[in-house]
């Protein structure tokens, strides 16, 4: 066989007349193939922040992979245990007498949750439609319009053109499926449904196929869910026809299928809804709208997101070839188009996993196909969870947030109940990982789950998202979740014997081993460094509401007598309180906790702490570029941080070659996991543009491989919006918009301008002196 490049098939085949090999989609936002999905991380993901699903665009069998974001195995659950209490001191007494793995081992007898693991998301099952005959398909193409969140399969058999076009819309709460062809009567299928879950399906007044069902338990937790998927067939033309459990279609000229899944959670504390009564509302009222009007308004809704933010990094041939090809080929070919369309992508899946009123974006957002995926599919908040929404406020998301604010409004009253059982403390505490049901003690062993930062941390996104949208009533309404986050640990730390400082006890650096058989250990760094964060928000917040004085005073006393960033021997920061880096036994370990101070915190920063910021540079040396896809991630956001956009743009290439970056551009932890696309859009905008100590820093990790392009609509502190242009490397011109009315640095290399624009008023600005 001659190996010919595609684009040469392609005219060879337009210049002979008959076009069998697609073309590429007319919107360079897309992801596109010229084959149907085998495999589940080749589907094209769609979402509407709850009702997920994965289009597979088979042509002999479509398969929709259905997910619905409150479908979790068990029921409302305490899993704090009583036994902790009565250990803590014993456990404090044994680290600090360096006895470390006696100090794991009491861990892990007493202070563990019950269950020992929490509840995992899980799928709701698989609408599947059979096309009979359907044979010799040619021109086939699948794509995923990213600016209209529409994803559509096309292909030609017997000179009849087939469209499917499906996407899960946010106003009508129900996946859109239409099926057209282009000559009348050739729409045949037959419509039916598969669940791992327990559950039925039986059709209903037929034209509805309904799946219902309870969900599993977990670990002891039994399930407490009812679920319900319906599935409204409407053909035009033809002929519909039921069995027990399908539906076929026979000669129409299109079909619409409209799908509705429920359940019956309403919180973590009430399972009480009715899945039956939800799915049959929202099927009557979208049922009552053309496929055009669901289509307008579908698309309205998500464009008023995603068309905020433009990003312009220069195209080239290779931006025209299927999206799997361009990933293989990254290594050949020049394409920086792809680094923009991986940004996109990232936005688009924050838009469709975690819109206000869902559940916050999980380890796959909201996509699974499993009843036990890895880790659970979970929040795990010891870095997964809150990378997840990195990217949400500087890409012009700040909606996006708002499902993870009330799981943190509600883990500050779960994690009351641990922090009261497991500690004898006020405020509240969670651990390294929550789930649907809130669960907040400490999971899967000591060496992970002993770490009382998980709620502390996620408090940073509480403060993130005042900072900036400036919003004083938002302020006052988290307040209070910040403050008795702060209050856990006024109870609990305690001062270290050798330098008297104040730490947590016990506690772990994520996920990474000291040199003495645990991770277990007291005040390593990242822990430190979270509290600075947390308690000179709840500081600074406090001062704008006008509140809680005394409550200040002390938590910046507090704040004062924590251990310090410290540089170690090798001239790196010390990930502990000792130094006891270079002996770790994974020294390339996958977390880079300590460096949190560099980001998502601004501790430590080039300009204001320059010798921590050159000492978090040799951490990051030391650790190496290599790491899991949101390891990838977070180290491309650190050297951004560190104004190396060489080093950034090698650790992004990284990140989307084939290792780390699947065909249908989810990120490969492996397996899929969702952070590292996360990850992956922040670090671009941090190459772009940072906000943080106190200045709004221009094009500060540009790499020569993007040397024109142009970036609209990115947020920073305070309140504002920024489009930046630049050529030949140089900033060309900056629009500012103040949003919120306010002062700001601007700062392009060693330049800087001072603004103060009123509310609305907007600036421009060349970079020059
Ligand atoms: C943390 C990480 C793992 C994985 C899991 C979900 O435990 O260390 O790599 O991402 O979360």
């Amino acid at each position: 066989m001659i190996n010919m490049h595609p684009t040469l098939i392609m005219l060879v085949l337009t210049i002979s007349g008959s076009v069998a090999v697609a073309q590429p989609p007319a919107e360079p936002l897309s992801l596109w193939y010229r084959q149907p999905a085998k495999k589940w991380v080749k589907a094209l993901a769609i979402g509407n922040g709850r009702l997920g699903a994965m289009v597979f665009g088979g042509v002999a069998q479509e398969r929709i992979q259905l997910n619905e974001d409150t479908l979790w195995a068990g029921g409302p659950y305490d899993p704090a245990n009583p036994d902790a209490l009565e250990a803590l001191q014993k456990v404090r007494e044994l680290i600090f007498a360096g006895r470390y793995r006696e100090a794991h081992n009491l861990v892990g007898q007493k202070m563990m949750a019950g269950p020992l693991t929490q509840m995992p998301y899980q799928c709701v099952g698989d609408l599947l439609l059979t096309f009979p005959d359907a044979n010799g398909a040619t021109d086939y193409r699948r794509d995923l319009n990213l600016d209209t969140a529409v994803t559509t399969v096309a292909y030609t058999i017997d000179s009849v053109r087939y469209t499917r076009e499906v996407f899960s819309s946010p106003v009508d709460q129900v996946i859109v499926i239409a099926l057209k062809a282009d000559k009348p009567g050739k729409v045949t299928f037959t419509a039916g449904m598969k669940t791992p879950q327990k559950a039925s399906v039986t059709v209903e007044s037929r034209n509805t196929l309904v799946m219902q069902g309870v969900n599993g338990g977990s670990a002891g937790i039994a399930g407490a869910l009812k679920y319900q998927a319906r599935v409204a067939v409407k053909a035009s033309g033809g002929r519909v026809a039921t069995d027990d459990d399908q539906i076929t279609v026979t000669d129409a000229d299109s079909a619409l299928l409209l799908i509705a899944v429920a359940t019956s959670y309403k919180s973590y504390k009430d399972v009480s809804g009715d899945p039956d009564v939800l799915t049959k509302e929202t099927i009557a009222k979208a049922g009552t709208k053309s496929f055009d009007s669901l289509l307008k308004d579908h698309v309205a809704a998500h464009q008023k997101f995603f068309r905020r933010v433009t990003l312009d990094l220069g195209t080239t041939a290779a931006a025209s070839r299927p999206t799997d090809e361009r990933i293989r080929d990254l290594d050949k070919d020049k394409d920086p188009q792809l680094a923009a369309l991986y940004f996109q992508f990232g936005r688009y899946l924050l838009i469709s996993s975690s819109r206000p009123g869902c559940q916050p974006a999980n380890l796959q957002g909201i996509w699974n196909e499993s009843m036990g995926p890895p880790w659970g599919s979970k929040y795990t908040i010891n870095i997964n969870t809150e990378m997840n929404y990195w990217p949400a406020e500087p890409t012009n998301l700040g909606e996006c947030v708002e499902p993870l604010v009330s799981m943190v409004m509600d883990l500050a009253e779960s994690g009351k109940r641990t922090a009261k059982t497991c500690y004898n403390a006020d405020g509240w505490v969670t651990h390294h990982n929550t789930d649907l049901w809130r669960a907040t003690a400490p999971i899967d062993g000591p060496h992970w789950g002993m770490w009382p930062m998980g709620g502390a941390w996620l408090c940073l996104h509480l403060w993130d998202h005042y900072d900036y949208s400036r919003d004083k009533e938002y302020l006052a309404r988290v307040y209070p979740a910040m403050k008795g986050a702060a209050q856990f640990f006024f109870d609990t730390l305690v001062e270290d014997p050798k330098h008297k400082w104040l730490v947590t006890c016990p506690s772990l650096s994520p996920e990474n081993g000291h040199p003495f058989g645990t991770s277990v250990c007291a005040g390593p760094t990242m822990d430190m460094q979270i509290l600075r964060d947390l308690f000179a928000n709840c500081i600074r917040a406090a001062e704008i509401l006008g509140i809680d004085e005394d409550f200040r005073k002390q938590a910046s006393a507090t704040r004062r007598r924590l251990a310090p960033n410290q540089i170690g021997a090798a001239g790196q920061l010390q990930e502990w309180l000792e130094d006891w880096d270079m002996k770790a036994p994974e020294i390339h370990h996958r977390h880079v906790s300590h460096l949190y101070g560099l980001h998502p915190s601004d501790q430590i920063h080039l300009r204001t702490t320059p010798e921590l910021a050159a000492a978090a540079r040799k951490s990051l040396e030391i650790r190496g570029d290599e790491a899991t896809g949101w390891g990838i991630g977070w180290r491309l956001n650190l050297w951004a941080r560190l104004h190396d956009g060489e080093h950034a743009y090698k650790i992004l290439t990284m990140l989307l070659r084939p290792k780390r970056t699947y065909p249908n551009m989810f990120d490969a932890h492996p397996p899929f996991q969702i952070d590292g696309n996360f990850g992956g859009t922040s670090g671009i905008a941090e190459m772009l543009l940072q906000s943080c100590a106190g200045e709004i820093e221009l094009l500060p990790a540009l790499p020569k491989a993007w040397p024109n392009g142009s970036v609209k609509g990115l947020r920073a502190r305070g309140g504002f919006e920024l489009d930046v242009q630049w050529k030949d490397s140089k900033l060309v011109n900056v629009t500012v918009r103040s949003l919120a009315g306010g002062s700001c640095r601007l700062r392009y290399g060693t330049v800087t301008r001072d603004l103060n624009l009123a509310k609305g008023q907007s600036a421009q600005w060349d970079g020059l002196e």
